[in-house]
């Protein structure tokens, strides 16, 4: 029997995330072609989505003219469902209040994030779209999974117009500890947002018994006390006659598929070296451009250990691809001239007009050209000053199924929680970082191999498959 106001039909397992599997893209004549993008949540996703009737909830990445609704794309084994932003919305919601209010207070207040009261009604108004386009594209009883920061007030939003629902809910970035989470003016709605979920998936542990103990301070709910671990041990918030699961489901990626592409990479591996004039030293830096990446704590290491001679600039080359990313957001536009001008010092200083020290690239790179970089890297440096998980160092591992290379990778990324065999380092301590990369570069290779063969393995046993059933098994259990 169909419940009154719900569809008749529809899906039976829906993914809602800030943004669709495809981006719109609009030509110079004004029409419109939809590309398929490549992110590691489709990847993840695609299986579930294509063995039940998947439908995906998002927005397109490009303001519509007036909120108007979308045109539907046509996507193979996906009912796709756009969700129109206008551009104050885009400015409000997308690169405001996600990106310039939540995004800096869930890392580490790296930079000040902003309160205003204008992105959280906008924040409240889109949220409340999402939900509304969510509702409507849902069969009865099916399972929703909301993604991420910028959609939090969503699962509350659901339930409230559909209860027969199962709704999870994953966060991709860190969560804060009460003290930081606290200075959001709208910290008890968020808290009463997500916890209309069935089940709240973190990367880490910390990140869930974050949650609980704020769900137990500003909500005076009863929840569990007992330690909480990686896809095995759950905590419990006892809200509104109902048990919400909190837990720990570190995400991976396809790694099968990236050591694949990688192997057959190799022979470009050997040219982009030679075309970097074979530098006896490799090192390599992939990342979106973002103030949390710590992009220029690696270059500040360089400069150090170019000055004081632990390495040769006129034998190393770091290559440096960063992909543009929320550009019209002031802390990224002002971290951009910063790193420029660190690439600009070092080749200055240490490089010859032949043979700059440093390769910077601003712009995306297609996926086989990047696992062939990380083919060719000697070192890879994954230095963030906080980051949920880090998808970079775990596609590096994948990548080195020859067993070469070494990961340097910060202790403030969720990744190295796994990855106790990677050269770690505290980012907030340049002796740390120059020792830890000098270790990378210069420890006898077995002893790199052996350390690459336990990450390596690591990561092929624990991929994205892993990640996506184990959260949606336990979101189906108990229902
Ligand atoms: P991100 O902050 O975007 O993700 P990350 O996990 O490293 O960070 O993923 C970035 C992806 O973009 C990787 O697949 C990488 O290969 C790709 N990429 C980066 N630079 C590129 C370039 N120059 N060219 C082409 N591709 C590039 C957020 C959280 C992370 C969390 C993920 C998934 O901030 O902590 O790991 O979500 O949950």
């Amino acid at each position: 029997m169909t419940a009154p106001g719900h569809p008749a039909t529809g899906a039976d397992f829906v993914v809602v995330a800030n943004r669709l599997p495809v981006d719109k893209k609009v030509r110079p004549d004004g029409s419109v072609v939809w590309k398929r993008s490549p992110g590691g949540l489709v990847t993840a996703l695609t299986p579930t989505l294509e063995t039940r009737s998947g439908a995906w909830v998002g927005w397109s990445g490009s303001a519509s003219q007036d909120g108007s609704p979308e045109e539907k794309p046509d996507v193979e084994g996906i009912d796709i469902h756009p969700v129109p932003l206008s551009a104050a919305e885009v400015e409000d919601y997308y690169e405001g209040f996600s990106n310039a209010t939540l995004w800096p207070l869930f890392h580490d207040l790296l930079v000040k994030p902003e309160y205003r009261h204008d992105w959280w009604e906008a924040y409240v108004r889109v949220n409340r779209r999402f939900a509304e386009t969510a509702a409507s594209a849902a069969a009865p009883n099916a399972m929703v999974w909301v993604q991420d920061y910028q959609l939090l007030l969503v699962p509350a939003m659901l339930r409230e117009t559909r209860p027969d629902l199962r709704i999870g809910f994953f966060l991709h970035i860190p969560f804060p500890p009460t003290e930081l989470f606290s200075q959001l003016p709208w910290r008890t709605d968020l808290l009463e947002g997500l916890l209309g979920a069935d089940l709240l998936g973190f990367h880490l542990p910390g990140g869930a018994e974050n949650f609980l103990t704020l769900a137990r301070r500003l909500l005076g709910t009863r929840t569990s006390n007992g330690p909480i671990t990686a896809r095995e041990d759950f905590g419990a918030v006892e809200y509104d006659g109902r048990t919400v699961k909190v837990g720990s489901f570190p995400i991976s990626i396809d790694s099968a598929d990236v050591a694949a592409q990688a192997t057959a990479a190799a022979d470009r591996a050997v040219t982009i070296r030679a075309e970097l004039g074979d530098p006896e030293v490799l090192l390599l830096g992939v990342d979106r451009l973002d103030y949390t990446k710590g992009i220029d704590v690696r270059l500040a290491s360089l400069e150090r250990l170019f000055a004081s001679g632990r390495l040769d600039p006129a034998k190393t080359v770091m290559v440096q691809l960063a992909s543009p990313s929320r550009e019209r957001v002031d802390s990224y536009i002002d971290m951009r001239n910063r790193i420029e001008q660190m690439v600009g010092h070092l080749n200055g200083k240490y490089g010859t007009v032949a043979r700059p020290p440093i390769r910077y690239l601003l712009q995306p790179v297609a996926r086989d050209e990047l696992l062939a970089y990380f083919r060719a890297a000697d070192v890879m440096l994954v230095t963030p000053m906080r980051d949920g998980m880090n998808l970079v160092a775990k596609e590096y591992l994948a990548a080195r199924a020859d067993l070469g290379g070494a990961l340097v990778l910060s202790e403030f990324t969720g990744a190295a929680a796994e990855l106790g065999e990677a050269y770690l380092l505290n980012p907030y301590d340049d002796r740390d970082v120059d020792d830890a990369i000098e270790a990378a570069v210069t420890d006898p290779a077995e002893a790199r191999r052996e350390r690459m063969r336990i990450l390596h393995d690591q990561v092929m046993t624990n991929d994205v498959d892993l990640w996506a059933t184990s959260f949606l098994d336990t979101l189906a259990a108990d229902a």
